[in-house]
C-alpha cells in the first residue's frame, strides 16, 4: 500500500525550508532512513521515514517551504508487514482523535498520510496517558573551547554502557595550551560514543550520546525546540522526535549549563545534521567551510568542494607548488582586548601588497641565505674621493651604486641568478636583460622601484638614478612600470645598521643581496691584523634553482669585485 509521509508538528517554527532531499523516487529506504532535511530559522531537522518501504514520489523540492501536514514523500510499504503498518497507523490515527484534530482518512485507507517524525501533541498526550516515563537521548558535544578553535580528544572517560550522572567527567580535551575534563551536562546512559581517542574537535561536535529516564511530566512539549529523540514508551512503537535545535550546547568546560542550547553554535555554523554527519565522516571542521546556501548555510556541495580543494592542496604541494595558504593551518584570530588595551591601525594598501607578496614568496620558495663580507677599504677611499668631484654636480655615491653595478656583473658571469624557474620544474628563464630592484623604505610600506638596464649605465648614473626612484617611491610618485621587470633585488639596510639578515626573495626571481652596515674589523693579511672596511653580505636564494656551491661562488665572486672595483671595468 501507498503511504504518504507528512510534515510533522513544528512547534512554534509554523513553516520550514526543506534544504535537502536525501532520497530519489525509486529509492528504498529502511524504517527510520532520513528522507528530508527541514530547516526553520533556528534549527534544522532530519525527517525519518516511519516505514520501510520504496520511494514512489517525492512532493517537495529543496528550497520549497512546507508546513504541518504537507505532503513530503509516498512511500511503496506493500513489502512491509501489513499487519505491522496498519497497527502503527492505527495508533497514530487514535492518538490524533484523541484530541479531535484528525481529519486524515482512516489508516487502513490505501493513502495514509503519516507525520513522520515529531510526535503531534495527540501522541505526545496519549504517550502521557499510557506511559509513567520516556526515554531521551541527548547529544553532548563540545563546549565553547575559547581561542583553542581544534582541540584534540586525549582521553575516554567513560564507556558504552556506562551510567553517568551530570557533572561526571566523560572525556578530556586538549588543546595548545591546556586540558580539560568535559563534564556531562546530564546524568543517563552512554548509548553512543562519537569520537575517539585523538579526533580533533571543535565547538559544538557531538562527543557522546547519553539515554536519559524521565517522568513524562518532565518531557519537552514539540512547542518547545530540544534536541531529544523522545520514545515514547506504549503509545507509539517508536516516534522519534528530531531535533529543532540541533545541539545541546554547555556555555563553558567549567560551567555546564543545558539551557544555553545550541543556537549560539548554529549561528556560527549554519548547517543541517546531515551536512554536518557528512562534514564528520570526512573529518572536516565545518568552520573551515564557506558555506553557499541561505544565510551562509553550508551546503553537502560546499563540503564536497572544500574537501576537493584540499586534496588539490595536497597535490599541489606534492608537485612542490602551495597555492597561497592552501594546508596551512591559521594563525588563531584572538581578542587581544581581553589581555589590555589595544589600538587597530588599518594597514595601507602598500603594506597589505607587500605583505602578500612576502607571504606568497616565503610560501613557495626553497629559502637558504649564504653569508659573506666584502672589503670594501679601497672601495670607500674611491666613493670618498668621487663625491668630493661629484658634490658640485649635485650627485652623491653611496655604495649602493656600487653594489648594483657589482651584481650585474655577477649576475651575468652566473645566469642562473638572473633567473626564473618554470612552475613545473621543466626549465629555468634565463634573462638577457639586467633590471635590479631597490627595496625602499617608505612611511607606507616597503617599495621596490626597478633600475632597468643596469648593465648598460655607469655607477655615476645608477647612483643617480636609484636616489630618484627612492625620492620617487616615499613621495608615493612612482609611475606603476617603475616597480615591474625586475631580474634581481637588492635591500640595503647599510644604512641604518645589523650585521646581517635574511631577506626574502622576491619570486619570481630567484634570489636577493641583503647588504648590512660595513664597519672597521680586523683582518688577518698573513703576518698581522689590519684595520678593513667589511660590508656584511647576506645572499638569499632559491634552492629549487640555485645550488649552494653556485651561491658560494656568486657571493664570494661579488666580494671580489667589491673587493677591487678595478674589475667593474673589466
Ligand atoms: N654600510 C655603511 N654605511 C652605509 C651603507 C653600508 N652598507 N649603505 C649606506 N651607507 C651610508 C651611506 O653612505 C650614507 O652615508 P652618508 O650620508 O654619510 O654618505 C647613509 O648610510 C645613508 O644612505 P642611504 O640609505 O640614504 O642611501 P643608500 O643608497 O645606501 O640606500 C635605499 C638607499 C633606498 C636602499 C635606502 O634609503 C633604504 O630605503 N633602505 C631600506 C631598505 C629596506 O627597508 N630593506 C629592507 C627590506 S626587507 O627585505
Amino acid at each position: 500500500m501507498t503511504i504518504q509521509v507528512t510534515v510533522p508538528d513544528v512547534g512554534e517554527a509554523g513553516e520550514v525550508e526543506v534544504i535537502e532531499v536525501l532520497v530519489a523516487v525509486g529509492d528504498i529506504v529502511a524504517k527510520d532512513d532520513s528522507l528530508v532535511v527541514l530547516e526553520s530559522d533556528k534549527a534544522s531537522m532530519e525527517i525519518p521515514s516511519p516505514y520501510a518501504g520504496k520511494v514512489v514520489n517525492i512532493a517537495v523540492k529543496e528550497g520549497d517551504s512546507v508546513e504541518e501536514g504537507s505532503l513530503i514523500v509516498e512511500l511503496d510499504v506493500e513489502g512491509e508487514s501489513e499487519s505491522e503498518s496498519e497497527s502503527e497507523a492505527k495508533a497514530k490515527a487514535e492518538a490524533a482523535d484523541k484530541t479531535q484534530e484528525n481529519d486524515r482518512p482512516a489508516p487502513s485507507e490505501p493513502k495514509e498520510p503519516i507525520a513522520a517524525t515529531a510526535p503531534s501533541k495527540a501522541v505526545e498526550e496519549q504517550a502521557a496517558e499510557v506511559s509513567s516515563s520516556e526515554t531521551i537521548d541527548q547529544l553532548v558535544v563540545v563546549p565553547d573551547v575559547g581561542d583553542a578553535g581544534e582541540v584534540t580528544v586525549t582521553e575516554l572517560l567513560v564507556k558504552l554502557g556506562d551510567v553517568v550522572e551530570a557533572d561526571d567527567s566523560i572525556l578530556v580535551l586538549e588543546s595548545d595550551k591546556a586540558s580539560m575534563e568535559i563534564p556531562s551536562p546530564f546524568g543517563g546512559e552512554v548509548i553512543e560514543i562519537l569520537v575517539e581517542d585523538g579526533a580533533v574537535v571543535t565547538e559544538g561536535d557531538p562527543l557522546v550520546k547519553l539515554r536519559t529516564t524521565q517522568r513524562t511530566q518532565q518531557k519537552t512539549s514539540p512547542q518547545t525546540p530540544t534536541h531529544q529523540a523522545v520514545k515514547g514508551a506504549a503509545a507509539e512503537p517508536v516516534v522519534e522526535e528530531k531535533n529543532l535545535t540541533p545541539v545541546v550546547e554547555t556555555s563553558s568546560p567549567q560551567s555546564p549549563s543545558q539551557e544555553s542550547v545550541g543556537e549560539v553554535a548554529n549561528e556560527k555554523i549554519h548547517a543541517g545534521p546531515a551536512v554536518r554527519k557528512q562534514a564528520r565522516e570526512y573529518g572536516v571542521n565545518l568552520s573551515q567551510v564557506t558555506g553557499t546556501g541561505q544565510k551562509d548555510r553550508v551546503l553537502k556541495e560546499d563540503v564536497q568542494a572544500f574537501i576537493k580543494a584540499q586534496l588539490k592542496t595536497r597535490e599541489g604541494s606534492a608537485a612542490g607548488q602551495v597555492p597561497a595558504g592552501g594546508g596551512i593551518p591559521p594563525i588563531p584570530s584572538i581578542d587581544f582586548s581581553k589581555f589590555g588595551e589595544i589600538e587597530l591601525r588599518p594597514l595601507s594598501r602598500v603594506r597589505r601588497s607587500s605583505a602578500r607578496n612576502l607571504h606568497r614568496s616565503w610560501l613557495n620558495v626553497a629559502h637558504v641565505t649564504q653569508f659573506d663580507e666584502a672589503d670594501i677599504t679601497d672601495l670607500e677611499v674611491f666613493r670618498k674621493s668621487q663625491n668630493l668631484e661629484l658634490a658640485s654636480a649635485g650627485d652623491k655615491l653611496t655604495p649602493l651604486a656600487f653594489l648594483i653595478k657589482a651584481c650585474v656583473h655577477a649576475l651575468i658571469k652566473y645566469p642562473q641568478f638572473n633567473s626564473s624557474i618554470d612552475v613545473d620544474y621543466e626549465y629555468l628563464t634565463l634573462k638577457k636583460y639586467y633590471n635590479i630592484g631597490i627595496a625602499v623604505e617608505t612611511p607606507d610600506g616597503l617599495v621596490v622601484p626597478v633600475v632597468r638596464d643596469a648593465d648598460k649605465k655607469g655607477v655615476v648614473e645608477l647612483a643617480r638614478e636609484s636616489a630618484k626612484l627612492a625620492g620617487q617611491a616615499r613621495d608615493k610618485k612612482l609611475p606603476l612600470d617603475a616597480m615591474q621587470g625586475a631580474t634581481f633585488t637588492i635591500s640595503s639596510l647599510g644604512g641604518i645598521g645589523g650585521t646581517a639578515f635574511t631577506p626574502i626573495v622576491n619570486a619570481p626571481e630567484v634570489a636577493i643581496l641583503g647588504v648590512s652596515r660595513a664597519s672597521m674589523g680586523p683582518v688577518w693579511d698573513g703576518q698581522a691584523f689590519a684595520p678593513r672596511m667589511l660590508l656584511p653580505l647576506s645572499l638569499s636564494y632559491d634552492h629549487r634553482a640555485i645550488d649552494g656551491a653556485e651561491a658560494a661562488r656568486f657571493a664570494n665572486y661579488l666580494t671580489q669585485v667589491l673587493g677591487d672595483v678595478r674589475r667593474l671595468i673589466l
